[in-house]
């Protein structure tokens, strides 16, 4: 049986965490990952505080088990999604886009576990000292807000320079990215775009047909003069941007461009014009599954595959 640290940190059965992704993971996904022994994650994105308070009290109806909130760390009103999380109590929070120092004692306080997304090696020691209880280090695979570094060249060199736990994201889907984290000196792993593409996620059914249609380069980023790139699926709207950047254009029309148009993918399934955010690791989904056999398949290969490859070791 594969366990790790993380499992008895957060008092999970397997080390597998479902994405917080805004307008992706609602109450539904997540408390159907951790039904299933992962740990599910609503993304907060930018919800009100009200409508993030019931999607938290539709989770704990629909779940007995540990689960998260992710919330992007730049919105101006954070300290009431933090409050709002607090008040509710959450078993783990998971940041995004932004420095999570400052509330963790909040949280901690709370009896809420806080698990930053770092995109680098000096993030990582800063919220290790900061008392952050884990790590999930993201490589640029990931779809969505990205930093520059690759899973494979980011997780081992976060696993060198911190004591806790790591959980390695980006470009991973099946048990070979699994298996590949684990040597890379991962606890678990984070997955996205698997999860997007499963029955219990409520997003519009194109954007998951476009995720099981993709191939290895269907994906592109988009928006790096704006200091936020944003790794999504290929298509109309990804276009618009790489044109600002070729003509040079003002963030200001980066930020209208961008307006509602994450919202146009999930819920209006606008495959044109919705911006996609999904990982270049798209190209080997191959078909929308349940959450639970995601991951008992995942378990089960992974396990295998480790079980098969030790045989070499003579
Ligand atoms: O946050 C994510 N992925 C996201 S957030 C998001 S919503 C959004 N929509 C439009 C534009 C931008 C965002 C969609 N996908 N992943 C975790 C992540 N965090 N990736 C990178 C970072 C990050 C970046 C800089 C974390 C910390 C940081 O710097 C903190 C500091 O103070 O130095």
């Amino acid at each position: 049986m594969l366990k790790s640290p993380i499992c008895e940190l957060i008092g999970i059965q397997y080390p597998i965490f479902q994405g917080g992704m805004a307008w992706a993971s609602d109450y539904n996904l997540a408390s159907a990952v951790s039904n299933a022994g992962g740990l599910g994650i609503i993304g907060a994105g930018q919800m009100p505080p009200d409508l993030l308070v019931k999607q938290i009290r539709l989770a704990k109806e629909n779940t007995d088990k540990p689960f998260g909130v992710n919330l992007i760390l730049y919105l101006s009103y954070i300290n009431e999604l933090v409050d709002a999380v607090i008040s509710e109590g959450v078993s783990v929070v998971t940041t995004g886009a932004g420095n999570a120092g400052p509330f963790i004692k909040k949280f901690h306080d709370a009896g809420i576990k806080v698990i930053p997304v770092i995109p680098a090696v000096a993030l990582a020691k800063r919220m290790e000292k900061a008392g952050a209880d884990a790590l999930i280090a993201e490589g640029m695979e990931s779809g969505g807000h990205i930093g520059e570094s690759t899973t494979m060249t980011l997780v081992p060199q976060v696993a060198e320079n911190v004591g806790i736990p790591v959980i390695a994201a980006g470009g991973i889907a099946d048990f070979r990215g699994f298996a590949a984290a684990l040597c890379l000196g991962a606890s678990g792993i984070q997955m996205g775009t698997r999860f997007i593409a499963t029955k219990e996620c409520n997003v519009h059914q194109n954007w998951k047909n476009m995720i099981i249609k993709a191939s290895d380069r269907d994906t592109v980023i988009t928006g790096r003069p704006t200091g936020h790139p944003v790794r999504v699926l290929k298509n109309k709207l990804s276009k618009q941007f790489l044109e600002l950047e070729e003509k040079c254009a003002d963030i200001k029309e980066y930020e209208e461009l961008g307006i509602g148009k994450l919202k146009a993918a999930a819920i209006d399934g606008d495959s044109e014009y919705g911006s996609m955010m999904s990982g270049q690791i798209a190209g080997i989904i191959k078909e929308e599954k349940s959450v639970k056999d995601v991951i008992e398949e995942i378990m089960q290969q992974t396990e295998d595959f480790i079980n098969n490859f030790l045989k070499f070791v003579l």
